[in-house]
């Protein structure tokens, strides 16, 4: 069963001025596209073949196209959907709690998150992720690594990501992946933050 590209859930320019519609463009169009045709190629004949994408992570871990191109065509899937245009809401009611319960405040979770991902040396992504029992941990994987993948360092449930491979912002922000970090906070929609905390803790 061949995994499908859905369409952007906003417009391309939607996340303007944070992220911009070019990047935005090429980023689903081009990247996001070549991540799940990739995978399919490469699951396609497999006893991978009729696995969910969330077993595929497992699965499929120690084959190398399925890792990249199943992390890719699932990591951008997370990240479409936990932003939103019109600017983000904080975060409010038991995800909340649960921030402020390991990082004190929410502006301190957002300096542990920038600190996250500013540091991932070259291409990779920054986590929030939920373990059973509710506590959030924010951490930090390389190239399309994802949190459900085994033994990568950075465990649990995935509810929040941040790409900061060059292609989310070289376009507007060039080198200053830190500006983009910090654009991303008025985008997040916490909502959907919330409610995958919600199913998975
Ligand atoms: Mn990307």
């Amino acid at each position: 069963m061949a995994f499908t590209l859905a369409p952007l859930p906003y417009a391309f320019n939607a996340l303007e001025p944070h992220i911009d519609a070019r990047t935005m463009e090429i980023h689903h169009d081009k990247h996001h596209a070549a991540y799940t045709n990739n995978l399919n190629a490469a699951i396609a004949g497999t006893d991978l073949e009729n696995l969910t994408i969330e077993e595929i992570l497992v699965k499929g871990f120690e084959k190398m196209p399925v890792r990249n191109n199943g992390g890719g065509f699932y990591n951008h899937n997370l990240f479409w959907e936990i932003m939103t245009p019109g600017g983000a809401s904080a975060p409010t009611g038991e995800i909340a709690d649960a921030i402020n319960a390991a990082y004190g405040s929410y502006d301190k979770f957002k300096e542990e998150f920038t600190k996250a991902a500013t540091t991932r040396f070259g291409s990779g992504w920054a986590w929030l992720c939920v373990h059973k029992g509710g506590k959030v941990e924010i951490c930090s994987s390389a190239n399309q690594d994802n949190p459900l993948m085994p033994g990568i360092g950075c465990g649990g449930f995935p509810i929040l990501g941040l790409d900061v491979w060059e292609h989310a912002y070289y376009l507007h922000y060039q080198n200053r992946r830190p500006d983009y970090i910090g654009a991303f906070y008025n985008v997040i929609n916490w909502d959907i933050v919330a409610s995958k905390y919600g199913a998975n803790k």
